[in-house]
C-alpha cells in the first residue's frame, strides 16, 4: 500500500481536518486519511491517484502548497 503525503494551505483547526478526512475518504482507492493541523500535512494511504487528491483538496479550499 502506498502513502501519499502532501502539505496543504489553510488547515487551521479540527474542523478543517474533519472536512478533509471526509472529502478525501470518498475518493476511489483511499484507504485512510490522516491530517496534522499544526504542520498542515495530509497523509493518504491506499492506491489513490495523487492528482485526484490534489484536485479534491483544492475544491475543498485547501490547495496543496507549492
Ligand atoms: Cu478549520
Amino acid at each position: 500500500m502506498a502513502t501519499i503525503e502532501l502539505k496543504a494551505r489553510n488547515i487551521k483547526c479540527g474542523g478543517c481536518a474533519s472536512a478533509i478526512r471526509e472529502g478525501l475518504s470518498g475518493l476511489p482507492g483511499v484507504d485512510s486519511v490522516e491530517v496534522d493541523v499544526d504542520s498542515g500535512t495530509v497523509r493518504v494511504s491506499g492506491e489513490a491517484d495523487p492528482a485526484a487528491i490534489e484536485a479534491k483538496l483544492a475544491e475543498l479550499g485547501y490547495p496543496v502548497a507549492a
